[in-house]
């Protein structure tokens, strides 16, 4: 075919390094930038069968989300906004590792076994990040697509969660809402000063949130909107690009992983904070206290926050919708038995990443997910949100019923259902905490973390180690379950596990118990046992004290 030689000319232009062999992983493709021009040229192609194949508008979002400004990364969008399925992963794998000769080859073979109707219109949205590369990249995104004859529109500066918006808007016919930026401002601003207009005479102190935009797009969009909030939300915007580096030491990824504050923002004891990622798809908050101790409010908090809300409107409303908890093995022991024991809400456990909890939370009519890094949204089925909506029409029904219909119409509102989003959940827990006349202090009382650690052990293979039950417990290498449980043993409260990371060469180690002591010693101790049954690689690790 005479458009195949024509790919085989441009995808020349975005030649494959020799011997690089890239996995889609956990989060897309991501490595350092210099190696991705290829791989972006190919997204691009595969973004258009994926479209074809469809018959609907697909997205490409080039960014490496928390990852350092040199690295970049594409994922890409399925029709309703959600994360591309399984199947694809492997097609994109294949698409990206096929030498410059065999490219048509491994084009034609995607086409073959999907049945894909090449003269079906294809349409890819694609959006990028603030790195200095992303540019150029996503300009080989909208090349790829190009060459396969699609259609494509470039949302250029945008959020990862604003894309995955724009596809959903886009492939429900606006019924999601408006596909622009302004059209997305619009929808979440509004539900917003919706549910916060009958909270009692905030102060301008429970109006005010100290914002750390990572130095990434998160800020510039949170600028843009802020018109929006009509002063009901005063943002005071740290790291917002104009100085600071992407992602170095703050962002969401950085206050998570190091528990403690982003540089380049000033915090008053008590004051509210939070922080987002590079792509501004993770929040997490925190404030410090008089004595100036840091806490952290990381996405179990949330979730525990946002589903006792949606508990009790719902029992408000009376009606019966059957709401869970999707949480991963990293889940502070501490929420999930508030969650089970005392919110009496049904708490399910997945495997690390959002699509695994995503689908689980699909199953419910209300589906709170997070990862206890931050990033997750909530789910509504689409029986729950007619009934919702049924009841907010009824007239017949109580003022409180008819109250409660009307925040959770509000709420399913200011939330972003397609995947976790940073400014969504912000407004969503500022929302709620106004609602509650709760401050950050009260909300932190609702249960306390157990002293926890993670930590990172670097062996010849990870994938020596297979897991099962949730990432919860290890199968292989013989041995090593047996040696955690029996550590796990030796302290109160604790609970420890490792899997290979999706995303890094290491395998992740995770260990929690009654004292930050303990929590470590633990974490110490699992990671020699790594070391050891797993075939460690470099020193052994040390204590931490
Ligand atoms: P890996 O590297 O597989 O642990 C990390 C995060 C995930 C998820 C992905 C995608 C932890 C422990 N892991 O995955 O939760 O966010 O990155 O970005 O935080
Ligand atoms: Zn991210």
């Amino acid at each position: 075919m005479a458009e195949f030689q024509e790919i085989s000319k441009l995808s020349a232009l975005h030649p494959k390094p020799a011997g690089l062999v890239l996995q889609y992983g956990t989060s897309g493709f991501r490595t350092n930038a210099k190696q991705l021009d290829h791989i972006m040229f190919r997204m691009g192609l595969l973004a258009t069968l994926r479209s074809k194949k469809t018959k609907a508008t697909i997205g490409v979002m080039v960014t490496a989300s928390h990852n350092p400004e040199e690295d970049n990364g594409v994922k890409l969008v399925d029709p309703m906004g959600e994360m591309v399925t399984q199947d694809w992963e492997e097609h994109a794998t294949q698409l990206a590792n096929a030498d410059q000769e065999d490219l048509l080859t491994a084009l034609k073979n995607i086409i073959e076994k999907e049945a894909i109707n090449m003269s079906q219109e294809a349409n890819v949205f694609v959006g990028k990040d603030t790195r200095s590369s992303s540019a150029s990249l996503s300009q080989a995104v909208l090349d790829g697509v190009s060459a396969l004859g699609g259609h494509s529109k470039d949302y250029g500066l945008v959020t990862t969660p604003q894309l995955h918006y724009m596809v959903c808007c886009q492939n429900t016919q606006g019924k999601y809402g408006e596909a622009t930026v302004e059209g997305y401002y619009t929808k979440f601003c509004q539900a917003f000063i919706q549910l916060t207009k009958n909270t009692s005479n905030r102060t301008d102190d429970q109006k005010h949130l100290c914002l750390d935009g990572a130095n990434g797009i998160g800020a510039l969009k949170v600028r843009e909107m802020e018109s929006h909030l009509k002063k009901e939300l005063q943002i005071s915007l740290n790291n917002d690009g104009s100085k600071g580096r992407l992602n170095h030491q703050c962002g969401a990824d950085y206050v998570k992983v190091q528990q403690k504050p982003p540089t380049g923002i000033k915090i008053n004891p008590g004051e509210r904070c939070c922080s987002f990622d590079g792509d501004a798809d993770r929040i997490v908050y925190y404030y410090t206290d008089s004595e100036g101790t840091f806490h952290l409010l990381d996405g179990d908090k949330m979730a525990t926050l946002i589903s006792t809300f949606l508990k009790e409107l719902l029992t408000q409303a009376g009606l019966d919708l059957k709401i869970a908890v999707v949480q991963t093995a990293y889940a502070n022991g501490s929420s999930t038995h508030y969650l089970e024991n005392t919110m009496k809400v049904l708490v399910r456990c997945t495997k690390t990443g959002v699509k695994h909890l995503h689908h689980v939370a699909q199953e419910f009519d209300v589906g709170v997910y997070f990862e206890a890094n931050g990033h997750g949204t909530v789910l509504f089925s689409k029986a729950a949100e007619e009934k919702i909506q049924q009841l907010a029409e009824d007239t017949n029904v109580n003022d409180k019923r008819r109250k409660a219909a009307l925040l959770l119409r509000n709420t399913i509102n200011v939330i972003n259902q397609t995947v976790g989003d940073a400014i969504s959940d912000m407004l969503l827990i500022e929302a709620i905490l106004a609602i509650k006349g709760m401050t950050i202090q009260q909300w932190d009382t609702i249960y306390t973390d157990l002293p926890n650690r993670q930590l990172k052990v670097k062996v010849a293979d990870r994938r020596v180690i297979d897991t099962t039950d949730a990432e919860r417990r290890a199968v292989t290498p013989a041995g090593l379950q047996e040696a955690i449980d029996n550590l796990v043993k030796k302290y109160r409260q604790a609970r420890s596990f490792v899997r290979p990371s999706g995303t890094e060469d290491v395998v992740r180690v995770y260990a929690e118990a009654d004292t930050q002591e303990s929590a470590d010693a633990l974490a110490h101790e699992v990671s020699l046992a790594v070391y050891r049954l797993a075939g460690g690689v470099g020193d052994e690790p040390k204590p931490l004290h």
